[in-house]
């Protein structure tokens, strides 16, 4: 009897264990609207960036503003307010170690005036390029829209909420805590300290958890009727010289007159010299197709003489009557990709990837948008010969996103998932809106070529088998025209999750982390690994990370772990390895870890940060930079033959006799 009511007892017990560990692939609820926000002859778009005031809660009391209402009112009212820039991370603005560490929540808010006219027939939108991690908007004392995620926008219409005539006010709580059912996961944990208790916020990934309101805030009015989405595929055929480029409009509202609610879109392709090369009128449902002769394909930069050729597609919704109800331009790339278990191929031709992880990271502001370090960061690109980079490990700027398309660079876009583990269903739940969210917002631009679903997740672990399946079908499902990867750690003999990827990158520090200061144990290692992928998944393969922390100015000769020079000697052990694996076809790009160095956790592995930069936080390069230049276009002129700048190389000595280039030109 004993016994069978302790067989029962651990029935129940493994019953509830199991249950606990599956996980159900459930439906995620879908971001709507959020197109850029972009003035026309319909609508007018307002910042709200600049000063705001600011103010954080308590550690230990972090609900308290909501508990006292402080957004009824000027924050000034309930406590002393400092000044904040916006966008920017606040960690980095004052010279408060309370701040820099602060967990929990921090309030904003700011005045303004919307004009009078805007009070007639028309829509109002507030809108947050990102606010990290969670935000809670209010407008003159109103909820307005609440919002989950770094590093993606959200809006709301706030017509209803707003004073024409008077001023308002805008009240904004952030918060960055970061938990185990968060995108990126945390952990907060009290912790004693020599008075009490600390909150502490920890977390594994190796960025600094910068928080506020990171990218721009945007007024901006649409008519009633408006277009609130679209969506664009492009082709090529003839030999990349016919594009056609597919459209998909949704509406939101309904024309004045019932009669009149069948609306139809003219729209039309500009060239860059603003010359009309394509017209059409949309059927019923929005869509439809335009043809492009002699057109001007998207190429990545290097791959092509004209590279990132953007065309200016004009959307006009109008009313059956002809009424025209509304106007949104948006730039469009024509270009075609496809894949196969050896290549990837863009317009047809196969790539290389020749690139970087990066992070989104500056002095001062942190992850604050900031076009001059967008700008330089840009020109810095072009000047290495990179054709790509990875959002590691988080959506980078819709402004940085138009910089890519413009300047022809391939971008991986990767979701905030880094180190994923202890699968659950919240966490997956919110695992895939992060991919929705990416995706809704970045699938028409034409730099994005592949999404990345992870950066080194726990792919050991059990669970990670249909987690992964999960997100990966998911990701599918909401686009079929790009290849999905995740930058996996472990090794291939330990991964479940590889197989629900179309292209397999693998992250992984030889001669650093593992075997440090043996330059020798690198190159072979490389090459097996890649290998072992390859042969695994039977997919092209990418390696995602290499590096090695360099500290600027340190020389050591001969090399020495830190040293410029051991960069230098680590990078090209590498770059070894990769020609031998460039032969086999299948192994497809390299990019370095990082584009340049970048503020961490505070621990004794990182000095000032990771400073595995090729570049400096400050953006100046490192030693490593010229090697990785030469490489870079090296490559673009085996590849596609592109020329070389005229400085690659400097002058060292007569060619020899045979007028030969001596060994450097590679
Ligand atoms: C990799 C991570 C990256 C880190 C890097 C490093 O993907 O975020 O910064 O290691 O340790 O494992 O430098």
């Amino acid at each position: 009897m004993a016994l069978s009511l302790f067989s029962a007892i651990l029935g129940l017990y493994i019953l509830h264990v199991s249950l606990a560990l599956i996980i159900l692939n459930k439906d995620v609820s879908t971001s709507r609207g959020m197109l850029y926000p972009r003035d026309s002859e319909t609508r007018e778009v307002r910042s709200l960036d600049g000063m705001w005031n600011f103010v954080p809660s308590d550690e230990t009391n972090p609900t308290q503003g909501i508990r006292d209402q402080w957004y009824k009112d000027d924050l000034n009212k309930v406590r002393e307010v400092i000044g904040m820039p916006v966008p920017a991370s606040y960690n980095d603005i004052t010279t408060e170690q309370s701040l820099r560490d602060h967990v929990g929540t921090v309030w904003y808010d700011r005045k303004f005036f919307v004009p009078r006219s805007w009070a007639k027939d028309q829509r109002v939108w507030l809108r947050f390029g990102s606010v990290h991690y969670e935000a809670f908007v209010w407008v003159n004392g109103e909820l307005a829209v609440k919002h989950e995620m770094g590093h993606l926008p959200f809006e709301a219409e706030v017509t209803h909420l707003l004073k024409y005539g008077s001023e308002n006010r805008i009240t904004v709580m952030c918060d960055n805590a970061l938990i185990q059912t968060t995108v990126p996961q945390g952990k907060i944990s009290e912790v004693a300290n020599d008075n009490g208790v600390s909150i502490v916020q920890s977390y594994s990934f190796d960025f600094f958890n910068y928080a506020g309101i990171h990218r721009s805030v945007h007024l901006y009015t649409t008519p009633k009727t408006f277009i609130e989405e679209v969506e664009i595929n492009t082709d090529l055929a003839n030999d990349n010289s016919l594009g056609y480029v597919y459209y998909t409009i949704s509406v939101n509202g309904s024309a004045a007159n019932e009669a009149d609610n069948a609306l139809y879109a003219r729209v039309q392709l500009y060239n860059r010299e603003g010359e009309q090369v394509a017209n059409a009128t949309s059927d019923a449902k929005l869509s439809g197709m335009l043809q492009v002769e002699k057109v001007k394909p998207w190429w990545p930069y290097l791959m092509h003489p004209d590279p990132g050729y953007l065309y200016e597609l004009e959307i006009e919704l109008h009313a059956a009557n002809e009424e025209l109800l509304d106007v949104y331009r948006l730039n469009v790339g024509i270009r075609t990709l496809s894949w196969t278990n050896t290549t990837f191929n863009i317009n047809g031709k196969p790539v290389y990837f020749r690139g970087f992880g990066r992070h989104e990271d500056a002095d001062v502001r942190g992850k604050g948008l900031d076009y001059a370090l967008l700008t330089r960061d840009f020109n810095l690109l072009r000047w290495i010969g990179a054709n790509a980079y990875r959002t590691s490990h988080y959506p980078y700027s819709e402004e940085s996103m138009q910089f890519a398309d413009r300047h022809g660079i391939m971008i991986i876009d990767e979701c905030p998932s880094v180190d994923t583990e202890n699968y659950n269903q919240a966490l997956l739940g919110k695992h895939k809106s992060s991919l929705e969210q990416l995706i809704h917002r970045d699938r028409n631009h034409p730099s994005v070529v592949m999404w990345s679903i992870a950066n080194e997740p726990r792919t050991q672990q059990m669970n990670a088998d249909t987690y992964f399946q999960f997100v990966a079908t998911f990701t599918r499902s909401l686009d079929s025209t790009r290849p999905i990867t995740a930058a996996i750690a472990v090794p291939s003999s330990e991964d479940k999750a590889a197989r629900y990827l179309d292209i397999v990158s693998f992250n992984r520090y030889n001669a650093w982390y593992s075997n440090p200061g043996r330059l020798d144990m690198i190159t072979k290692r490389v090459i097996d690994e890649a290998t072992a992928w390859h042969k695994k998944c039977n997919k092209p393969v990418i390696m995602s990370e290499y590096g090695a922390d360099t500290l600027e100015g340190l020389h050591l000769q001969p090399s020495y772990v830190w040293s410029e020079e051991y960069q230098t000697d680590l990078f090209s052990r590498h770059f070894k390895a990769f020609d031998a694996l460039r032969r086999q076809k299948w192994f497809i790009g390299e990019f370095v870890w990082n584009f340049a160095d970048f503020k961490t956790a505070q621990t004794y592995t990182r000095v000032a940060g990771n400073k595995k930069g090729v570049f400096t936080r400050a953006r100046q390069p490192k030693a490593v930079a010229h090697l990785l230049r030469k490489r870079y276009f090296a490559l673009g002129r085996e590849m596609d033959q592109c020329s070389f700048p005229d400085d690659l190389f400097t002058y060292i000595a007569e060619p020899s006799e045979s007028g030969k280039h001596d060994s450097t030109d590679l």
